[in-house]
């Protein structure tokens, strides 16, 4: 349905509940067990388009009266609230980034993304991104979400019953009904989209600073890494390369040539990622700035002036991207930045952040123009979107720029859909073991929240780790999606190097473990791109009704193969059934004191690659497959494979390949190779199967081709 007549049949609908006075609210089915509710107060205007759904919902029919989960609408002092009750028994996740365990029964989230520095403010409670979505998981196992479909300020008490208080109109919610949460957090992907494939390279492992300055600073930081073999691909540039702190401008002294800057590290297999704010400065002859007062780009106040506000270049304007023709504007700037030699983008600063402010943001009654759809509105509407319009206008400008390259934009605020545009980082965390032990829940709560692509500030932000600390973050950290060590400025340093040989030795098994599990890795990416599901998993999905694992959160699942559990670990809760620990590179999984210990489920085949530097060298020419047979000596994985880069997957230039073991006879393990999707044939390569038992691990030796038939008694210890 078009949305302009959807428009006028709200307002028609919205005049008629005026009129009659009418106290129910309205509810329709939406989809297979999912239902959509309106307040009777609803306000079409001021909250349509949805900025999360990927379209408007398409009506179907009365709620059905067996239908249980429905929220009380009412309103008190000028808040409008819903209540949903819940079950005993009922454990609750998502809200996206909320510190705390992974478990969120008993928090408050405030949704309003602000920039919290070491998360002091409101003790942590409102962060850099909003989801306004609860994801309720029953004893018995079964799910179900809610899902809040508004943009203002609102908060979110997940008690018994979950109380939703909005500071904007009241907003309709979508309830689904599913029988479990991986099912659940599939279907939130159907009506609020997927992350795109990113390439292959965004998968590596990342080093940061504030800042890495001069130039020739950043090129030692490379060679050092290629020096000392410790695997990477991608080095950061923070606000330093700019000149004055103006975006897509470069300091004359210390970066006078980027494109320099990014041949020597193309040369040296590394991509660049630079970043861009928001903020523009107010300089007439600075040509962003120009170009955006003659566009008419800026947020006005709210007696219509241009509004300026402080961040790092001094006193600023801010581009109103609920405007269509500042977000074209916006991504028409990309195009010369790129054409340096840029890889991508990181946004920063964008919820927006101002300065001297007591709420660290703009005034909440500035104006946004807003266009086509978008109603113009005030900035308490659209403040949580702000973050998600200007990455969309980041990719597209990007993609524009180089139309045969995946994007890749990281972005510190975002709303609920943002996937579809930015991966996340969870914003300026401290050094410190608290901050480390919260970043896993931090990003297990982003997956069950549709945004599978985040990881923290590894080594933490401000302050600086000692080595304990930086061993324990890394050997963690390079089991987050997006792994990336990052710090402050005037921080010691904090490359895996930076603390000593202890620690860079420490480092490079771990960096070397996530290069050797690419293959698998880069499998969960293209999993969590078309269905949703995320690549980090909380330890009960391998077994929901486990009660006794909902709470877990220092060990986590890798997908549904691998559990991931650090050694600092005390006592976690640990799925039943087959996990067996496996070595990656020759370390000893289980007793090893740093690297976490990852064990493989029964019934798994998990393809590993080789010892990589960076992904320039990723081949699929020889595998090894880690096997874990179950009780009836079975075991099966799938491997996914395409360009690493580029859209030809989207025509079908991608291989998914199955592997089924089985053993055959008494004492032959057979493992049969085979396409089960794509257009591009299976490789013929070469295998070794490590087969992991009880006594542990067995080696085959390396076979070619796709018939593989292996006497078990072949098999030897490494
Ligand atoms: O651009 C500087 C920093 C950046 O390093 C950090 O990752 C962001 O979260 N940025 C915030 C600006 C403010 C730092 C206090």
């Amino acid at each position: 349905m078009n949305r302009i007549y959807l428009k006028n049949t709200w307002i028609a609908f919205a005049i008629l509940l005026l009129a009659s006075s009418c106290t129910t609210s309205r509810s329709q089915q939406i989809g297979d067990k999912i239902m959509i509710f309106y307040p009777e107060n609803f306000i079409p205007d001021r909250m349509l388009p949805s900025m999360m759904l990927l379209e408007e919902p398409e009506e179907r029919g009365a709620v059905p009266s067996e239908w249980r989960v429905v929220p009380e609408f009412s309103e008190k002092d000028g808040k409008n609230i819903a209540k949903i009750a819940i079950e005993e028994g009922t454990d609750l996740y998502g809200t996206g980034e909320v510190l705390g365990g992974l478990s969120n029964n008993g928090k408050t989230v405030q949704l309003w993304n602000t920039d919290n520095y070491a998360y002091k403010r409101e003790d942590g409670r409102q962060l850099y991104q909003s989801h306004p979505w609860v994801m309720a998981v029953r004893k018995d196992g079964s799910a179900y979400g809610i899902l809040i479909d508004n943009t203002w300020k609102q908060k979110i008490t997940l008690t018994n019953p979950i109380v939703i208080e909005s500071d904007g109109p009241a907003s309709r919610i979508i309830v689904i009904e599913r029988n479990s949460p991986q099912e659940l957090v599939m279907a939130l992907a159907d009506l609020t989209g997927t992350m795109e494939m990113p390439p292959l390279w965004a998968l590596g492992f990342q080093q940061s600073r504030y800042s890495y300055t001069p130039d020739s600073r950043v090129k030692e930081i490379a060679s050092e890494f290629r020096k000392r073999k410790l695997p990477i691909d991608v080095i950061w540039m923070d606000i330093n390369y700019m000149q004055n702190y103006k975006v897509f401008t470069f300091d004359s002294l210390a970066f006078p040539n980027p494109a320099e800057v990014n041949d020597f590290l193309h040369a040296h297999d590394f991509k660049s990622v630079w970043m861009i704010d928001p903020g523009i400065k107010k300089e007439p002859g600075y040509f962003v700035y120009d170009q955006g007062t003659a566009g008419d780009h800026w947020i006005k106040t709210s007696s219509g002036t241009e509004y300026n506000g402080e961040v790092w270049p001094g006193i600023c304007a801010f581009p109103d991207f609920t405007r269509p023709a500042t977000r074209a504007w916006w991504s028409g700037l990309y195009k010369d930045f790129m054409a340096t030699g840029i890889d991508g983008v990181w946004n920063d600063m964008n919820e927006p952040a101002v300065f001297n402010t007591p709420e660290a943001t703009m005034p909440e009654d500035n104006l946004h123009s807003g266009g086509d759809e978008l109603p113009a509105d005030i900035h308490r509407r659209y403040h949580n979107v702000y973050g998600m319009l200007m990455v969309k206008a980041s990719r597209e400008g990007i993609l524009d720029a180089n139309p045969d390259k995946r994007p890749f934009v990281l972005s510190r605020a975002n709303f609920m859909g943002g996937q579809r545009y930015a991966a996340t980082w969870t914003g300026d965390n401290s050094s410190t073991w608290d901050h480390f032990k919260m970043a896993t829940p931090m990003v297990l709560n982003l997956g069950l929240s549709g945004q599978p692509f985040s990881g923290p500030d590894l080594g933490g932000y401000s302050g600086s780790p000692d080595e304990e600390l930086l061993a324990h973050w890394t050997t963690v950290g390079v089991f987050y999606p997006f792994s990336r060590n990052h710090t402050e400025s005037k921080t010691n340093d904090q490359e895996p190097w930076a603390l000593g040989k202890k620690v860079e030795d420490i480092s490079r098994v771990a960096l070397e473990r996530r290069y050797r599990l690419m293959p698998y890795l880069y499998s969960l990416f293209y999993e969590a791109a078309q269905t949703g599901l995320p690549i980090m998993r909380p330890v009960y999905f391998a077994d929901v009704k486990d009660t006794t694992l909902r709470k877990e959160d220092e060990a986590f699942l890798w997908g549904d193969d691998l559990l991931i559990v650090p050694k600092w670990s005390e006592n976690p809760s640990l799925p039943k059934g087959i996990w067996r620990s496996v070595s990656i590179v020759g370390e000893d999984s289980a007793n090893d004191p740093y690297q976490p210990d990852i064990k493989l489920r029964g019934g798994a085949i998990v393809p590993m690659g080789q010892v990589i530097q960076s992904t320039v060298e990723y081949k699929l020419d020889s595998l090894t497959l880690l096997v874990s047979l179950d009780e009836n000596m079975q075991a099966n994985g799938d491997l996914y494979s395409d360009e690493g880069d580029g859209f030809g997957y989207k025509d079908g230039k991608f291989t998914m390949t199955e592997f089924d073991a089985s053993v055959i006879g008494q004492n032959t393990l057979k493992i049969s190779v085979a396409k089960s999707d794509g257009d591009l044939p299976v490789a013929d390569r070469y295998y070794r199967i490590a087969l992991v038992g009880e006594e542990g691990m067995r080696y085959s030796d390396w076979i070619y081709g796709k018939n593989l038939e292996i006497p078990l008694g072949n098999l030897k210890k490494e």
